[in-house]
C-alpha cells in the first residue's frame, strides 16, 4: 500500500491544551506522526510519497472560503500585534448570543470555532494545508487504479465543519477526500469514521447529501466529546435523510461490542454499494488512550482491516486520532496489514 506523508505537520505543533483545570503539553503531537512513519517504514508496508499540490480549489469545495482565508491570516494577525504565544479562542457565539461575525481577531477566532482544542500557532496554517494535499495525494493514486492508500495526515480533519475548526482539527482531510472523488465522477462515497470520538465535522459537511454515506462508530456523546453531535437520531436531512449512521458506544467498549458495531456499519456500506470507501482511521479506541474510554487491543485492529478489506472497495485510509503515541504506529499500521491480508 502507499502511504502519502508531509515532513510540513511537523510546523504545527501546539504548546497546550486544557485538561482538568490545568495547561497540559498538547496531544496531538509531532510524534505521532513519526511513530506511524516509522511502523510504515518498519513493516515495509510499501513507498512512502510526498504529496503533489492541488491548490486551494479541492480545500474550497468543503470549506468556505472566508474559514480558509481565516485560517490562513489568523497567525500574521496575531504575531502582527506583537504576539507570539498559540493563538487560542475563548468565547462562542452560544445560546442567546448572536451568530455575527466580529471584526477581531479573537471574536473570528470564537466565531469559526468550537472549543479550544485547536490551537493557531505560527504553522499551522502550513500543516494543515499539507495535511489537506496528503489526503488529495492519496485520493488521486487511488483514482489513477490503486486499490487502498494511506494518507498520513496530522494534524487529524474530522472535528472540522465547513466554518468550523476544533477537537484538533482545521481541515477535514477526510472530507476534503471524499470531495475530490465525487469532483471526478464517482457517483457514492462512503465514509466509515472508526477515530473514538465522532466525526462531527465530517457529519456536517454531508448531513444533507445522499451522494455521501457517513457511517461512525464513537464514545457515546452524553458522555464524551464532541457531546452536541454523534446521537442515532441524527439520520440525515432532506436528501442526505437515511445516508448518516451514529453507533455510539458506552465508555469501556472492547472488540466484542465494538466489533459488533463495525458489523452493523459495514452492512449499511454494504446496501450503500459505494464506488470507493474513505476511512477516517482514528486508533483512539487503544485501551491505554490517554484521552478515550473503549479498550481495544492492538490485535483487534489487524480484525478491523480485515473486517474492511471484505467490503471490496477502493479505500483510502485518512490518519484521524490516537494519542497512545508509543502505540500509535503499530495500531494503525495493524489496520492497514490486515486491510491487505
Ligand atoms: N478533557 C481527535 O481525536 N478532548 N480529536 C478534550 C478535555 C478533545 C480529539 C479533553 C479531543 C479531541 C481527532
Ligand atoms: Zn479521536
Amino acid at each position: 500500500m502507499l502511504t502519502f506523508y508531509s515532513e510540513e505537520h511537523r510546523l504545527h505543533h501546539g504548546r497546550c491544551e486544557l485538561i482538568d483545570g490545568e495547561l497540559k503539553p498538547c496531544f496531538e503531537m509531532p510524534a505521532r506522526a513519526d511513530q506511524v512513519l516509522a511502523r510504515v517504514r518498519q513493516r515495509r508496508l510499501g513507498e512512502v510519497r510526498e504529496p503533489a499540490d492541488f491548490g486551494l480549489a479541492p480545500l474550497l469545495r468543503s470549506h468556505t472560503d472566508d474559514y480558509l482565508a481565516f485560517l490562513k491570516g489568523a497567525w500574521a494577525r496575531w504575531s502582527a500585534a506583537g504576539n507570539s504565544a498559540d493563538l487560542l479562542p475563548f468565547t462562542w457565539p452560544a445560546r442567546s448570543l448572536r451568530g455575527v461575525r466580529p471584526e477581531s481577531l479573537h471574536g473570528q477566532l470564537g466565531y469559526y470555532s468550537f472549543d479550544a482544542g485547536a490551537p493557531i500557532t505560527a504553522g499551522t496554517w502550513q500543516a494543515v494545508y499539507g495535511a489537506a494535499q496528503v489526503a488529495l495525494s492519496g485520493q488521486q493514486a487511488i483514482a489513477d487504479g490503486a486499490t487502498s492508500a494511506f494518507a498520513l495526515c496530522r494534524p487529524p480533519g474530522h472535528h472540522a465543519g465547513a466554518d468550523l475548526m476544533g477537537g484538533y482539527c482545521y481541515l477535514n482531510n477526510a472530507a476534503i477526500a471524499a470531495q475530490a472523488f465525487l469532483d471526478q465522477g464517482c457517483a457514492r462515497v462512503a465514509i466509515l469514521d472508526v477515530d473514538y470520538h465522532h466525526g462531527n465535522g465530517t457529519q456536517s459537511i454531508f448531513y444533507r447529501r445522499d451522494d455521501v454515506l457517513f457511517t461512525s462508530i464513537h464514545g457515546d456523546p452524553r458522555a464524551e466529546f464532541p457531546f452536541f453531535l454523534g446521537y442515532t437520531d441524527e439520520t440525515g436531512e432532506g436528501a442526505g435523510e437515511g445516508h448518516n449512521f451514529n453507533l455510539p458506544l458506552p465508555a469501556g467498549s472492547a472488540w466484542d461490542v465494538w466489533s459488533a458495531a463495525l458489523e452493523a456499519a459495514c452492512r449499511q456500506i454494504e446496501r450503500y454499494a459505494p464506488d470507493v470507501l474513505v476511512v477516517s482511521l482514528g486508533v483512539d479506541t487503544f485501551k491505554d488512550d490517554p484521552i478515550s474510554q473503549f479498550r481495544l487491543d492492538s490485535p483487534d485492529y489487524l480484525r478491523m482491516g480485515e473486517r474492511i478489506a471484505r467490503l471490496g472497495a477502493p479505500t483510502l485510509f485518512v490518519m484521524e486520532g490516537g494519542y497512545a503515541v508509543a502505540e500509535i504506529g503499530v495500531n494503525a499500521v495493524n489496520v492497514l496489514e490486515g486491510f491487505q491480508g
